[in-house]
Protein backbone atom coordinates (compact mmCIF):
# COMPACT_ATOMS: atom_id res chain seq x y z
CA UNK A 1 0.00 0.00 0.00
CA UNK A 2 2.79 2.58 0.04
CA UNK A 3 5.46 2.41 -2.53
CA UNK A 4 8.24 3.84 0.14
CA UNK A 5 7.93 3.44 3.85
CA UNK A 6 10.17 6.04 5.89
CA UNK A 7 10.54 4.24 9.48
CA UNK A 8 12.68 5.19 12.66
CA UNK A 9 12.23 8.97 12.02
CA UNK A 10 11.65 12.06 13.61
CA UNK A 11 9.29 14.36 12.21
CA UNK A 12 9.59 17.93 11.86
CA UNK A 13 6.36 18.39 10.44
CA UNK A 14 6.33 22.18 10.98
CA UNK A 15 2.46 21.87 10.72
CA UNK A 16 0.46 24.32 13.14
CA UNK A 17 -0.36 21.56 15.53
CA UNK A 18 0.66 23.69 18.74
CA UNK A 19 3.74 21.22 19.19
CA UNK A 20 7.29 22.83 18.46
CA UNK A 21 7.88 22.39 14.70
CA UNK A 22 4.66 20.02 14.84
CA UNK A 23 7.25 17.66 15.88
CA UNK A 24 6.15 13.44 16.00
CA UNK A 25 8.76 11.13 17.64
CA UNK A 26 9.34 7.63 16.39
CA UNK A 27 7.52 8.78 13.46
CA UNK A 28 7.15 6.95 9.93
CA UNK A 29 6.47 8.52 6.56
CA UNK A 30 4.01 6.37 3.89
CA UNK A 31 4.64 7.64 0.49
CA UNK A 32 1.93 6.88 -2.68
CA UNK A 33 2.75 8.02 -5.99
CA UNK A 34 4.50 10.65 -4.92
CA UNK A 35 1.96 12.20 -2.54
CA UNK A 36 2.49 11.63 1.65
CA UNK A 37 -0.42 9.40 2.19
CA UNK A 38 1.17 8.42 5.58
CA UNK A 39 2.80 11.08 8.36
CA UNK A 40 2.67 9.46 12.05
CA UNK A 41 3.87 7.33 14.89
CA UNK A 42 5.18 4.05 13.98
CA UNK A 43 2.93 2.44 16.65
CA UNK A 44 0.11 4.16 14.86
CA UNK A 45 1.02 2.20 11.00
CA UNK A 46 -1.84 -0.18 9.94
CA UNK A 47 -1.00 -3.19 10.59
CA UNK A 48 -1.61 -4.27 7.87
CA UNK A 49 1.36 -1.68 5.88
CA UNK A 50 2.67 -3.12 3.26
CA UNK A 51 5.60 -1.97 1.43
CA UNK A 52 8.56 -3.27 -1.37
CA UNK A 53 10.53 -0.36 -0.65
CA UNK A 54 10.78 0.24 3.35
CA UNK A 55 13.79 2.16 4.65
CA UNK A 56 15.12 2.57 8.04
CA UNK A 57 15.91 6.55 8.44
CA UNK A 58 18.02 5.62 11.64
CA UNK A 59 16.89 8.32 14.22
CA UNK A 60 17.15 11.29 12.08
CA UNK A 61 14.81 13.81 11.40
CA UNK A 62 12.42 14.37 8.72
CA UNK A 63 11.58 18.04 7.17
CA UNK A 64 9.71 19.82 4.21
CA UNK A 65 11.97 20.37 1.36
CA UNK A 66 13.29 24.01 2.30
CA UNK A 67 11.07 26.94 0.66
CA UNK A 68 13.28 30.22 -0.72
CA UNK A 69 10.40 32.34 -1.61
CA UNK A 70 12.77 35.50 -2.81
CA UNK A 71 15.48 35.16 -5.58
CA UNK A 72 16.80 36.93 -7.96
CA UNK A 73 18.89 34.52 -8.92
CA UNK A 74 18.92 34.57 -12.95
CA UNK A 75 21.28 37.50 -13.78
CA UNK A 76 24.41 37.72 -16.64
CA UNK A 77 27.92 38.42 -15.34
CA UNK A 78 28.36 39.22 -11.33
CA UNK A 79 29.75 42.28 -9.24
CA UNK A 80 32.66 40.66 -7.85
CA UNK A 81 34.55 42.92 -9.58
CA UNK A 82 32.70 45.83 -7.82
CA UNK A 83 33.11 43.93 -4.67
CA UNK A 84 36.63 44.03 -4.43
CA UNK A 85 36.97 47.50 -6.33
CA UNK A 86 35.08 49.00 -3.33
CA UNK A 87 37.59 47.03 -1.01
CA UNK A 88 40.12 48.68 -2.64
CA UNK A 89 38.86 51.99 -1.49
CA UNK A 90 36.94 52.85 -5.11
CA UNK A 91 33.57 54.82 -4.15
CA UNK A 92 30.02 53.85 -4.94
CA UNK A 93 29.82 57.20 -7.01
CA UNK A 94 32.57 56.24 -9.14
CA UNK A 95 31.36 52.75 -9.85
CA UNK A 96 28.15 54.20 -10.57
CA UNK A 97 29.23 56.41 -13.29
CA UNK A 98 30.97 53.46 -14.92
CA UNK A 99 27.75 52.19 -15.19
CA UNK A 100 28.35 49.84 -12.17
CA UNK A 101 26.01 48.46 -9.80
CA UNK A 102 22.42 47.31 -10.70
CA UNK A 103 22.90 48.92 -14.71
CA UNK A 104 26.09 46.54 -14.92
CA UNK A 105 23.93 43.41 -14.00
CA UNK A 106 21.31 44.57 -16.63
CA UNK A 107 23.97 45.32 -19.35
CA UNK A 108 25.49 42.24 -18.76
CA UNK A 109 21.68 40.23 -18.41
CA UNK A 110 20.50 41.93 -21.90
CA UNK A 111 23.75 40.70 -23.52
CA UNK A 112 23.28 37.14 -22.27
CA UNK A 113 21.68 34.34 -24.14
CA UNK A 114 18.80 32.79 -22.62
CA UNK A 115 20.75 29.62 -22.74
CA UNK A 116 23.42 31.33 -20.84
CA UNK A 117 20.98 32.74 -18.14
CA UNK A 118 19.80 29.30 -17.63
CA UNK A 119 23.33 27.40 -17.18
CA UNK A 120 24.83 29.84 -14.65
CA UNK A 121 21.05 30.39 -12.96
CA UNK A 122 21.60 26.28 -12.74
CA UNK A 123 24.92 26.57 -11.23
CA UNK A 124 23.95 29.29 -8.22
CA UNK A 125 20.80 26.69 -8.08
CA UNK A 126 22.35 23.93 -7.62
CA UNK A 127 24.39 25.67 -4.77
CA UNK A 128 20.70 26.64 -2.93
CA UNK A 129 19.52 23.01 -3.35
CA UNK A 130 22.76 21.28 -1.81
CA UNK A 131 21.44 23.47 1.39
CA UNK A 132 17.93 21.26 0.77
CA UNK A 133 15.91 23.90 -1.04
CA UNK A 134 13.43 22.08 -3.15
CA UNK A 135 10.95 25.17 -4.25
CA UNK A 136 12.44 28.49 -5.57
CA UNK A 137 10.83 31.45 -6.79
CA UNK A 138 13.08 33.28 -8.86
CA UNK A 139 11.77 37.22 -10.54
CA UNK A 140 12.85 38.70 -13.29
CA UNK A 141 13.86 42.69 -13.43
CA UNK A 142 17.15 42.72 -14.34
CA UNK A 143 16.45 42.76 -18.85
CA UNK A 144 13.93 45.40 -18.19
CA UNK A 145 12.38 45.11 -21.92
CA UNK A 146 9.52 43.20 -23.00
CA UNK A 147 12.16 40.62 -24.62
CA UNK A 148 14.60 40.61 -21.92
CA UNK A 149 11.99 40.52 -19.04
CA UNK A 150 10.46 37.35 -20.83
CA UNK A 151 14.17 35.87 -21.64
CA UNK A 152 14.59 35.92 -17.66
CA UNK A 153 11.50 34.14 -16.92
CA UNK A 154 11.87 31.67 -19.50
CA UNK A 155 15.35 30.84 -18.00
CA UNK A 156 14.47 31.19 -14.68
CA UNK A 157 11.95 27.64 -15.60
CA UNK A 158 14.36 26.07 -17.42
CA UNK A 159 17.12 26.22 -14.92
CA UNK A 160 14.75 25.24 -12.28
CA UNK A 161 13.60 22.18 -14.53
CA UNK A 162 17.47 21.43 -14.59
CA UNK A 163 18.30 21.28 -11.47
CA UNK A 164 15.03 19.17 -10.56
CA UNK A 165 13.59 22.35 -8.68
CA UNK A 166 9.73 23.37 -8.04
CA UNK A 167 9.54 27.03 -8.88
CA UNK A 168 7.33 29.86 -9.38
CA UNK A 169 8.31 32.90 -11.32
CA UNK A 170 7.68 37.05 -10.44
CA UNK A 171 7.68 39.37 -13.50
CA UNK A 172 9.57 42.10 -11.79
CA UNK A 173 9.80 44.75 -14.78
CA UNK A 174 9.18 47.40 -12.45
CA UNK A 175 12.75 46.78 -10.80
CA UNK A 176 14.69 49.49 -11.86
CA UNK A 177 14.55 52.65 -14.93
CA UNK A 178 15.82 51.66 -17.14
CA UNK A 179 17.72 53.83 -19.33
CA UNK A 180 16.01 54.04 -21.99
CA UNK A 181 13.24 56.52 -19.74
CA UNK A 182 15.64 58.19 -18.87
CA UNK A 183 13.41 59.99 -15.67
CA UNK A 184 10.22 58.72 -17.30
CA UNK A 185 9.26 57.12 -13.83
CA UNK A 186 5.47 57.14 -15.15
CA UNK A 187 6.09 56.05 -18.77
CA UNK A 188 7.83 52.82 -17.85
CA UNK A 189 5.17 51.78 -15.49
CA UNK A 190 2.99 52.41 -18.60
CA UNK A 191 5.12 50.57 -20.38
CA UNK A 192 4.58 48.02 -17.68
CA UNK A 193 1.39 47.60 -17.26
CA UNK A 194 0.53 47.77 -20.81
CA UNK A 195 2.51 45.60 -22.54
CA UNK A 196 4.68 44.05 -20.06
CA UNK A 197 2.25 42.59 -17.30
CA UNK A 198 -0.09 41.22 -20.49
CA UNK A 199 2.64 39.71 -22.30
CA UNK A 200 4.02 37.62 -19.45
CA UNK A 201 0.65 36.59 -18.64
CA UNK A 202 -0.25 35.78 -21.88
CA UNK A 203 2.90 33.59 -21.85
CA UNK A 204 1.97 31.95 -18.38
CA UNK A 205 5.79 33.40 -17.35
CA UNK A 206 4.53 34.96 -13.94
CA UNK A 207 2.82 33.35 -11.46
CA UNK A 208 3.03 36.88 -9.50
CA UNK A 209 4.39 40.60 -10.32
CA UNK A 210 6.40 42.36 -8.21
CA UNK A 211 7.74 46.03 -7.98
CA UNK A 212 10.50 47.65 -5.94
CA UNK A 213 8.45 50.39 -3.99
CA UNK A 214 11.48 52.75 -2.75
CA UNK A 215 12.62 56.09 -2.89
CA UNK A 216 15.64 55.19 -5.50
CA UNK A 217 12.27 53.10 -7.50
CA UNK A 218 8.97 53.35 -8.00
CA UNK A 219 6.51 55.10 -5.66
CA UNK A 220 3.46 53.98 -4.14
CA UNK A 221 1.01 55.11 -6.73
CA UNK A 222 3.36 53.79 -9.67
CA UNK A 223 3.42 50.87 -7.46
CA UNK A 224 -0.16 50.72 -7.33
CA UNK A 225 -0.79 50.89 -10.86
CA UNK A 226 1.13 47.56 -11.08
CA UNK A 227 -1.24 46.29 -9.14
CA UNK A 228 -3.92 46.94 -10.67
CA UNK A 229 -2.86 45.65 -13.90
CA UNK A 230 -2.03 42.37 -12.19
CA UNK A 231 -5.09 42.09 -11.06
CA UNK A 232 -6.89 42.54 -14.37
CA UNK A 233 -4.91 39.58 -15.48
CA UNK A 234 -5.62 37.37 -12.20
CA UNK A 235 -1.96 37.57 -11.17
CA UNK A 236 -1.29 37.46 -7.53
CA UNK A 237 0.97 40.52 -6.20
CA UNK A 238 4.46 41.08 -4.17
CA UNK A 239 6.49 43.88 -2.90
CA UNK A 240 9.79 44.94 -2.37
CA UNK A 241 8.13 47.22 0.24
CA UNK A 242 9.88 49.78 3.25
CA UNK A 243 13.61 48.68 2.64
CA UNK A 244 15.39 51.37 2.99
CA UNK A 245 12.54 54.07 4.03
CA UNK A 246 9.27 53.83 5.04
CA UNK A 247 6.65 54.57 1.81
CA UNK A 248 3.83 52.85 3.76
CA UNK A 249 4.49 49.56 1.10
CA UNK A 250 3.25 47.40 3.29
CA UNK A 251 0.32 48.52 4.10
CA UNK A 252 -0.13 49.33 0.79
CA UNK A 253 0.61 45.53 -0.18
CA UNK A 254 -1.58 44.67 2.06
CA UNK A 255 -4.78 46.95 0.81
CA UNK A 256 -4.21 44.75 -2.28
CA UNK A 257 -4.46 41.50 -1.20
CA UNK A 258 -1.00 40.93 -2.05
CA UNK A 259 0.46 37.91 -1.10
CA UNK A 260 3.74 39.19 0.88
CA UNK A 261 5.64 42.12 1.22
CA UNK A 262 9.32 41.83 1.69
CA UNK A 263 12.14 43.77 3.31
CA UNK A 264 10.49 45.93 5.82
CA UNK A 265 12.87 47.10 7.21
CA UNK A 266 11.37 50.32 7.80
CA UNK A 267 7.53 48.88 8.48
CA UNK A 268 5.50 51.08 10.14
CA UNK A 269 3.00 50.17 12.94
CA UNK A 270 0.36 50.92 10.84
CA UNK A 271 1.64 48.46 7.48
CA UNK A 272 2.15 45.65 10.33
CA UNK A 273 -1.47 46.04 11.22
CA UNK A 274 -2.74 46.14 7.87
CA UNK A 275 -0.70 42.75 7.07
CA UNK A 276 -1.77 41.15 9.98
CA UNK A 277 -5.31 41.85 9.02
CA UNK A 278 -5.38 41.10 5.62
CA UNK A 279 -2.85 37.87 6.15
CA UNK A 280 -0.22 39.55 3.80
CA UNK A 281 3.29 37.95 4.99
CA UNK A 282 6.29 39.09 5.95
CA UNK A 283 9.45 38.05 3.86
CA UNK A 284 12.81 39.04 5.50
CA UNK A 285 16.01 39.17 3.99
CA UNK A 286 18.50 39.03 6.66
CA UNK A 287 21.06 38.54 3.50
CA UNK A 288 20.63 42.08 2.15
CA UNK A 289 20.18 43.81 5.58
CA UNK A 290 24.16 42.37 6.41
CA UNK A 291 25.27 42.95 3.35
CA UNK A 292 24.28 46.80 3.22
CA UNK A 293 25.00 46.93 6.89
CA UNK A 294 22.15 48.40 7.83
CA UNK A 295 21.16 48.65 11.26
CA UNK A 296 17.64 49.43 11.53
CA UNK A 297 15.84 45.73 11.97
CA UNK A 298 12.53 44.91 10.62
CA UNK A 299 9.88 45.32 13.55
CA UNK A 300 9.56 41.48 14.20
CA UNK A 301 8.08 41.75 18.08
CA UNK A 302 5.68 43.71 16.87
CA UNK A 303 5.31 41.03 13.54
CA UNK A 304 5.19 38.44 16.18
CA UNK A 305 2.57 40.21 18.30
CA UNK A 306 0.22 41.27 15.61
CA UNK A 307 0.33 37.41 13.90
CA UNK A 308 2.12 38.43 10.77
CA UNK A 309 3.59 35.30 9.69
CA UNK A 310 7.15 35.25 8.69
CA UNK A 311 8.50 33.94 5.73
CA UNK A 312 12.66 33.98 5.58
CA UNK A 313 14.56 34.14 2.10
CA UNK A 314 17.83 34.54 0.70
CA UNK A 315 17.31 37.24 -1.97
CA UNK A 316 20.03 35.96 -3.94
CA UNK A 317 20.92 38.70 -6.40
CA UNK A 318 24.13 39.95 -7.31
CA UNK A 319 24.19 43.34 -5.87
CA UNK A 320 23.19 43.14 -2.53
CA UNK A 321 22.73 39.86 -1.25
CA UNK A 322 25.04 37.58 -3.29
CA UNK A 323 23.64 34.68 -1.09
CA UNK A 324 23.12 31.21 -1.80
CA UNK A 325 23.11 29.34 1.37
CA UNK A 326 19.28 29.45 2.81
CA UNK A 327 20.15 27.63 6.15
CA UNK A 328 22.42 30.89 6.57
CA UNK A 329 19.36 33.06 6.45
CA UNK A 330 18.27 30.44 9.67
CA UNK A 331 21.16 31.98 11.76
CA UNK A 332 20.67 35.18 10.42
CA UNK A 333 17.40 35.39 10.97
CA UNK A 334 18.02 34.31 14.85
CA UNK A 335 21.29 36.52 15.16
CA UNK A 336 20.18 39.61 13.30
CA UNK A 337 16.43 39.93 13.81
CA UNK A 338 15.62 37.92 16.43
CA UNK A 339 13.53 35.27 15.18
CA UNK A 340 13.53 32.04 17.28
CA UNK A 341 14.83 28.53 15.43
CA UNK A 342 11.77 27.62 15.29
CA UNK A 343 10.36 30.89 13.77
CA UNK A 344 13.36 31.00 11.39
CA UNK A 345 12.57 26.89 9.86
CA UNK A 346 8.70 28.32 9.71
CA UNK A 347 10.24 31.02 7.74
CA UNK A 348 11.35 28.84 4.94
CA UNK A 349 8.76 25.93 5.24
CA UNK A 350 4.78 26.79 6.28
CA UNK A 351 5.49 30.55 6.03
CA UNK A 352 7.52 30.13 2.35
CA UNK A 353 4.50 28.07 1.33
CA UNK A 354 2.23 30.71 2.23
CA UNK A 355 4.44 33.59 0.37
CA UNK A 356 4.07 31.73 -2.88
CA UNK A 357 0.38 30.20 -2.17
CA UNK A 358 1.08 26.82 -2.41
CA UNK A 359 0.72 25.91 0.99
CA UNK A 360 -1.90 23.12 -0.43
CA UNK A 361 1.11 21.02 -1.48
CA UNK A 362 4.30 22.23 0.13
CA UNK A 363 5.44 23.73 3.68
CA UNK A 364 4.76 20.90 5.89
CA UNK A 365 4.51 16.94 5.92
CA UNK A 366 0.83 16.46 5.99
CA UNK A 367 -1.18 13.24 4.29
CA UNK A 368 -2.02 14.80 0.98
CA UNK A 369 0.69 17.06 0.09
CA UNK A 370 3.69 16.12 -2.09
CA UNK A 371 6.69 13.81 -0.63
CA UNK A 372 9.11 16.54 -0.55
CA UNK A 373 11.19 15.42 2.81
CA UNK A 374 14.84 16.36 4.12
CA UNK A 375 16.52 13.71 5.96
CA UNK A 376 18.89 15.31 8.51
CA UNK A 377 21.13 13.73 10.75
CA UNK A 378 20.84 16.44 13.71
CA UNK A 379 19.68 15.83 17.08
CA UNK A 380 17.08 18.71 17.51
CA UNK A 381 15.56 21.10 15.02
CA UNK A 382 17.03 24.13 16.17
CA UNK A 383 20.73 22.70 14.87
CA UNK A 384 19.35 23.80 11.72
CA UNK A 385 19.83 27.61 12.94
CA UNK A 386 22.26 27.23 15.37
CA UNK A 387 25.30 26.14 13.14
CA UNK A 388 26.54 29.41 10.93
CA UNK A 389 25.12 27.90 7.70
CA UNK A 390 23.57 24.65 8.51
CA UNK A 391 24.37 21.36 7.92
CA UNK A 392 23.74 19.52 4.67
CA UNK A 393 20.59 17.29 4.25
CA UNK A 394 22.22 14.08 4.56
CA UNK A 395 18.93 12.75 2.12
CA UNK A 396 16.42 14.40 0.03
CA UNK A 397 13.47 12.83 -0.98
CA UNK A 398 11.25 15.19 -3.09
CA UNK A 399 9.13 14.28 -6.04
CA UNK A 400 9.05 17.38 -7.79
CA UNK A 401 6.25 17.54 -10.26
N1 LIG B 1 16.27 45.43 -3.56
C1 LIG B 1 17.57 45.16 -3.45
O1 LIG B 1 18.23 45.25 -2.47
C2 LIG B 1 18.02 44.65 -4.74
N2 LIG B 1 16.87 44.80 -5.54
C3 LIG B 1 15.88 45.23 -4.81
O2 LIG B 1 14.76 45.39 -5.25
C4 LIG B 1 19.25 45.21 -5.36
C5 LIG B 1 19.52 44.49 -6.64
C6 LIG B 1 20.87 44.75 -7.21
O3 LIG B 1 21.65 45.57 -6.68
O4 LIG B 1 21.19 44.09 -8.21
FE1 LIG C 1 14.74 41.34 -3.71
Amino acid sequence: MFDTLLRNLNIATMADTGTAYGTIMDGAIGIKDGRLVFVGRQADLPSDARTSDERDCEGMWALPGFIDCHTHIVFGGNRAREFEERLNGVSYEEIARRGGGILSTVTNTRNASEAELTTSAAKRLRQLAAGGVTTVEIKSGYGLTLEDELKMLRAAKAAAKEVGLKVQTTFLGAHALPPEYHDDRDGYISHVCDVMIPAAANEGLADAVDAFCEGIAFSPDQTARVFEAAKAHGIKMKLHADQLSDLGGGGLAARHQALSADHLEYASAESVKAMAKEGTVAVLLPGAFYVLQESKRPPVEMMRAEGVHMALATDANPGSSPVLSIQLMLHMGCTLFGLTPEEALKGITINGARALDILHDRGTLEVGKCADILLFDISEPAELAYFVGGVPPHKIISFNR
